[in-house]
């Protein structure tokens, strides 16, 4: 049953009495925070798009204007702080009796709102990784004390992200994969649903009868495939939704 519109109380039931829960975020969860997203109106920046950026060619090519915009990014989401969405996540790791969050997000936020059981799937903006060397290592600096970075083997540092072409860390895969072939419960939040291959992630735990439920501001490719979608801020919904599930799970104790 796809429903639009206010949370259906068989909807929290579902979600109440689930076993192993599975989150799945997108940029469209950090948007409140003030962080823009890829495929907005807010998403472009400059003139460029992310699968001109996020590529390893373009990193090759130009490794400055990539690290003009990956330091842009950790400059905004530095003075950017965790919503009531992250917030209503890290509640429901609580309530939930198995949970795993995997993030498409490389900002941090999730992490610094409280969740703990977290794959970044597409990697930390807050990480570099020399190519050369392989090494990879935190680096929270504001900004950055040179752009483009260098590594003391004098390789230019790269983020330790995902990019277009590239393959997802397997460890991460397996972790996610492991999950949703467990999972009774998907919710996708925020997210355009056309990046590979988490957009196909949700239909693992459907195929298996599993419940799924988008939250977004505006219809997706995924929409179709789901039992319920909220439409709206994630801010607004996620928070009572939430609040539910804990009541009904409180009123079966
Ligand atoms: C792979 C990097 C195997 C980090 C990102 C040709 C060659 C190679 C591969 C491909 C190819 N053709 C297709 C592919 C696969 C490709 C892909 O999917 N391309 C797409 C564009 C068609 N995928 C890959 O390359 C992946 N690797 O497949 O490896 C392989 C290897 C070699 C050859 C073949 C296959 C790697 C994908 C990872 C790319 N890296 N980021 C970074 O800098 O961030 S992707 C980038 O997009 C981000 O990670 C982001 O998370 C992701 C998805 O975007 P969204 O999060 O969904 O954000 P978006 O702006 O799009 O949407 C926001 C949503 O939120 C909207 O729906 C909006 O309505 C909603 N929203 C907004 N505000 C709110 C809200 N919702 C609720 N509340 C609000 N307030």
């Amino acid at each position: 049953m796809r429903k639009t519109g206010p949370i259906s109380d068989q909807l929290v039931d579902r979600v109440a009495r689930s076993k192993s829960l599975i989150v799945i975020t997108g940029a469209g969860i950090s948007a409140e925070s003030g962080v823009p997203t890829f495929r907005g109106e807010s998403g472009l920046w400059k003139q460029y798009r992310a699968e001109d950026l996020a590529t390893p060619q373009a990193f090759h090519k130009n490794p400055n204007l990539v690290w003009d915009w990956y330091s842009w990014r950790r400059e905004t989401i530095a003075r950017s702080e965790s919503n009531a969405a992250h917030l209503a996540i890290v509640e429901l790791e609580e309530l939930a009796s198995a949970f795993l969050l995997i993030t498409q997000n490389v900002d941090g936020l999730h992490q610094r709102a409280g969740s703990r059981s977290i794959v970044e799937i597409h990697g930390s903006l807050w990480r570099l990784r020399c190519p050369a060397e392989g090494k990879v290592f935190e680096n929270l600096e504001v900004p950055l004390s040179e752009i483009p970075p260098h590594c003391s083997c004098g390789a230019i540092l790269r983020p330790d992200v995902v990019w277009f072409g590239e393959s997802l860390a397997a460890e991460n895969l397996k972790e996610a994969y492991r999950a949703l072939e467990k999972s009774d419960c998907v919710m996708v939040v925020g997210t355009s649903g056309v990046v590979q291959p988490v957009a196909s992630f949700p239909l693992i735990a459907k195929k298996r009868g599993g419940l799924v439920l988008e939250v977004n501001r505006e219809v997706t490719p995924l929409s179709p495939l789901m039992d319920e979608c909220l439409h709206g801020n994630a801010g607004d919904l996620l928070p009572p939704l939430v609040e539910a599930v804990r009541e009904a799970i409180g009123s079966r104790a």
